[in-house]
């Protein structure tokens, strides 16, 4: 019997701008997407934008019901800064009005909100003054947060700064799948900086002000292997954790950089701008909980010195002769990495409690595994949680302080320049009607959460 402790949260996880929809209505400023989309749509697979979401601003109360029936104990969405605060400075009370019933209803439902105030969607009036380029936008994140923590705090008791934080600088700063789309060693270190501070800023708002309840951040943890054992193989693969798990991860968990980062830093002649009192600030606001987005791991082999490409020369992808693939999403499928994570947070980072905070498989053409009655027999979706979960079922065994597991996604969203390509929910999304039908895995998910213990494979 896999039984999972007591109190394991169960649900799934989401955002904002993947399904709200509703984009320039209810009193919302435009995001970064927004303006992307009506200046290049043609970036956007089948050019859906995002207002073409699963449209939960207008559905939110029978989506909250369906939840209920798929055994959730506990949901994660995000804030839209820019539907809460569109121009900065006027609180939008629609948003607040809005949020509250979606906190309220969730709560009532038995189902407990973890709110995030950040998943890729920066206002564009903030993108325009430079984004995280701009010290200012530090600033105005946390008069975001205290507005949110002072409008939610009565509702809301776990509360999440960034949803990975790495990715709008890997994804912006160092390729064009974010805006601004520029790859910039040093902008992308110093956009980097200047999110941390947005984060330990909010956290130190929470905590100054005695907010009930606990805040914590997401990261996506992509653990890395390296193609050998040789010293260059380890090098590389030592290079590729340090830039992208621990550049975020030893500062929001110990308050310090790793030394491995700050003499990349000085080899790269990299300068980043800071404050006077940064350093304190961040020593003294560590998280009291880590989210985990584990989707896939890093394989990694020695970089190839002559590679123009700046980071190519620490480190390279290779394919794993091994590797069990999702031929969808194009990531490789590997559990093992759960466990793996499972007990580095248990040796390296204090065992912090920390919770899977995304995990799920996206999948195109799920119309070809319909039944006669319609539904989606989504077996492969229930085989990938059911044995990323023996792997995390073990290290917590092993003494990980892991207390929940969330899937991406609930119903099938919209998803930055990917749309509606790879589906993910346990509920289909009907794109012509808006209407929701549940998977095969909505069935298996309420089976797991309701006993809280791994059920057969159905
Ligand atoms: C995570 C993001 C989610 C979601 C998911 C699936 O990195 O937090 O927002 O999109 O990945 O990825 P994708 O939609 O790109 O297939």
């Amino acid at each position: 019997m896999m039984k999972f402790p007591d109190g394991f949260l169960w649900g799934a996880a989401s955002s904002g701008p993947q399904m709200e929809g509703a984009g320039s209505s209810g009193g919302k400023a435009q995001n970064v997407w927004d303006y992307w989309f009506q200046k290049e749509s043609v970036r956007f697979f089948q050019q859906i934008g995002p207002e073409e979401t699963s449209g939960f601003y207008a559905h939110y109360k029978e989506d909250i019901d369906t939840m209920k029936q798929t055994g959730f104990n506990s949901f994660r969405t995000s804030i839209s800064w820019a539907r809460l605060l569109p121009d900065g400075i006027q609180v939008n009370e629609e948003a607040v009005a809005f949020y509250r019933d979606v906190f309220k209803r969730l709560d009532e439902s038995g189902i407990k909100p973890i709110v995030n105030l950040f998943h890729f969607d920066m206002p564009f009036r903030l993108y325009e003054k430079g984004g995280w380029d701009n010290r200012e936008v530090v600033d105005e994140f946390e008069f975001y947060a205290k507005v949110a923590f002072e409008r939610f705090g009565d509702l809301v008791e776990e509360w999440v700064t960034f949803n990975e934080p790495i990715v709008p600088i890997e994804m912006g700063y160092l390729n064009d799948k974010h805006l601004p789309g520029v790859f910039d060693l040093n902008r992308a270190f110093q956009a980097g900086y200047h999110t941390l501070m947005a984060h330990v800023k909010a956290v130190r708002a929470f905590k100054d002000r005695n907010h009930r309840g606990k805040i914590g951040i997401i990261l996506n943890l992509t653990p890395s292997y390296p193609r050998s054992d040789t010293p260059k193989d380890l090098e590389a693969a030592m290079w590729a954790d340090v830039l992208y798990n621990r550049s975020f991860l030893d500062p929001v968990v110990k308050g310090e950089f790793p030394e491995e980062l700050l003499s990349f830093i000085e080899q790269e002649h990299i300068h980043v701008r800071y404050f006077p009192g940064d350093f304190q600030l961040l020593k003294d606001s560590p998280v009291d909980f880590l989210g985990v987005n584990y989707y896939q791991p890093r394989r990694v082999q020695a970089g190839a010195p002559a590679s123009t490409n700046t980071l190519d020369h620490y480190f390279e992808p290779y394919q794993w002769d091994g590797a069990k693939m999702n031929p969808h999403r194009g990531w490789e499928i590997y559990e093992k990495g759960m466990y793996d994570i499972a007990l580095t947070i248990r040796d390296q980072y204090g065992n912090i409690p920390w919770y899977i905070a995304e995990n799920g498989m996206g999948v195109e053409g799920e119309s070809r595994f319909r039944d006669s009655s319609g539904m989606i027999q989504d077996s492969y979706r229930i085989e990938f949680m059911s044995n990323h979960l023996k792997w995390l079922h073990k290290g917590i065994e092993e003494g990980s302080n892991c207390y929940g597991y969330h899937v991406w996604t609930f119903i099938d969203n919209w998803s930055w320049l990917n749309e509606y390509k790879n589906r993910y929910g346990l509920v289909e999304l009907d794109l012509k009607t808006g209407r929701r039908y549940k998977k095969k895995s909505a069935g298996w998910f309420k089976a797991l959460a309701e006993s809280n213990q791994l059920p057969d494979l159905g």
